[in-house]
């Protein structure tokens, strides 16, 4: 199914198994009876994710709910996902209205199913889970204006100063390892040993690439054993299309995709959405001299990070900012190479190189950092 098609509605024979699971969804919510249509949503490479439309006050359909299955492939234990997901949002709502603003907009709020539970599973074991849509919001897949990835840094920023307080030993581990840098490499150089789809042959530029780099792949992970960089509660997943925007205003309103809050760097945060944002060529660019690093973008989104993250990062860590937009570049792009190697078990795909081609972007851009990455850190100084 294309995004934006129609994939269910009322009085139209339903087929597929995943329109029936879907439908089972949207009454396990509690909203079958009324639900005018669903469309698939979004451009998240691991949920499979739908926006739910309602009957409307002036007869229009308005889209209400965002209902998403969650990938067990990837969240072997959605339970404690879910767990993770409603104790934070709880939080933040609370932290929200002391601050005098409003929780229904500045974070998601997630639906119980009817028996109560945070999460429905349907009768192939999978699991859905529904949380409201936030009107006038819009999310962008690239950044149109600096003034946008400023505000994006403000909000990430203030994310992680909304959560510093937050027990993190509460915090279930929804994806062990997930940014342990030196960890992805291990995994990396098994998927090229044992090189299942014989792969191997067609990426070797790709692959001496990431080998030449396995020192980097320690520089982080180094400081986090010897203490000197801190565990903090981290988003894990900052991509410019994980926040919603105000359609008018223009500022960054809420942060989305919680799945992968747990402790980690902040670092990563920060570096996750440098990677991102900070380029004006999409993930999967095939046309790599279209791929370049735009050090006004980084210049902007730190200068927005550190207005609103600045006092609760240590000197260290905003020393290391740079070589956490550096090196959470490379490990994206191991990712997707060993993806690309392992057969695309992981990322969605739309064509067979897709994780080769979103590897390559990935590192034209850490070659870019490189050459400037002095420039990088007089950045950092300048807003430190
Ligand atoms: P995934 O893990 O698959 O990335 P997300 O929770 O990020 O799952 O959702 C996937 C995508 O759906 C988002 O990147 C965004 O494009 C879109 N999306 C999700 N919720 C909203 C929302 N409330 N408003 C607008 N877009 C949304
Ligand atoms: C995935 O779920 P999504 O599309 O927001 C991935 C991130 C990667 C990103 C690359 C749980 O993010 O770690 O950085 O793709 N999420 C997970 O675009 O693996
Ligand atoms: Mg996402």
């Amino acid at each position: 199914v294309e995004a934006g098609e129609v994939i269910f509605a009322k009085r139209r024979k339903i087929d597929g198994v995943d329109s029936r699971m879907l439908e089972d969804a949207l009454y396990a919510f509690g909203f079958g009876n009324q639900c005018s249509y669903v469309q698939p949503f979004g451009a998240g490479h691991i949920n499979e994710t739908y926006a739910v439309f309602m009957p409307g006050e002036n007869g229009e359909e308005e889209l209400s709910y965002v209902l998403q299955r969650i990938n067990i492939h990837v969240f072997k234990k959605p339970r404690e996902v879910m767990e993770n997901i409603f104790g934070v949002t709880e939080y933040l709502r609370q932290s929200i209205r002391a601050a005098g603003g409003d929780p229904d907009r500045e974070t998601l709020s997630y639906i119980k199913t009817k028996a109560g539970e945070n999460y429905y599973e349907d009768t192939d074991g999978l699991p859905w889970r529904c949380y409201n849509y936030i009107p006038d919001s819009v999310c962008y897949q690239s950044v149109e204006r600096p003034e946008q990835f400023y505000q994006s840094a403000r909000s990430f920023g203030r994310f992680l100063k909304q959560l510093d307080g937050y027990p993190a030993d509460t915090l279930y581990e929804t994806i062990p390892k997930f940014h342990d840098t030196e960890d992805r490499l291990k995994n990396f150089k098994q998927a090229l040993r044992r090189d299942v789809k014989n792969r191997a042959r067609t990426c070797k530029d790709e692959i001496q690439f990431v080998l030449d780099h396995a020192a980097d792949c320690s520089v982080l992970m180094s400081q986090l054993r010897a203490g000197t960089l801190p565990l903090r509660v981290t988003h894990n997943d900052t991509k410019l299309n994980n926040i919603l925007f105000d359609e008018k205003s223009g500022q960054g309103i809420c942060i989305i995709d919680l799945d992968t809050i747990m402790p980690g760097l902040a670092l990563n945060d920060f570096g996750d959405s440098i990677r991102f944002g900070a380029t004006h060529a999409a993930e999967d660019e095939p046309d790599l001299s279209k791929v370049s690093f735009d050090i006004d973008l980084f210049e902007a989104y730190t200068k927005g990070y550190l207005e609103t993250a600045g006092d609760v990062l240590t000197e260290n860590e905003k020393a290391n900012l740079a070589w956490g937009a550096k090196i959470i570049t490379l490990e994206c792009g191991m990712r997707f190479l060993t993806d690309y190697l392992q057969g695309d078990t992981y990322f969605k795909t739309q064509y067979p190189t897709h994780n080769l081609v979103r590897a390559r972007t990935q590192f034209k851009l850490v070659q870019d950092m490189e050459q400037q990455f002095e420039n990088m850190q007089a950045i950092v100084k300048k807003y430190s």
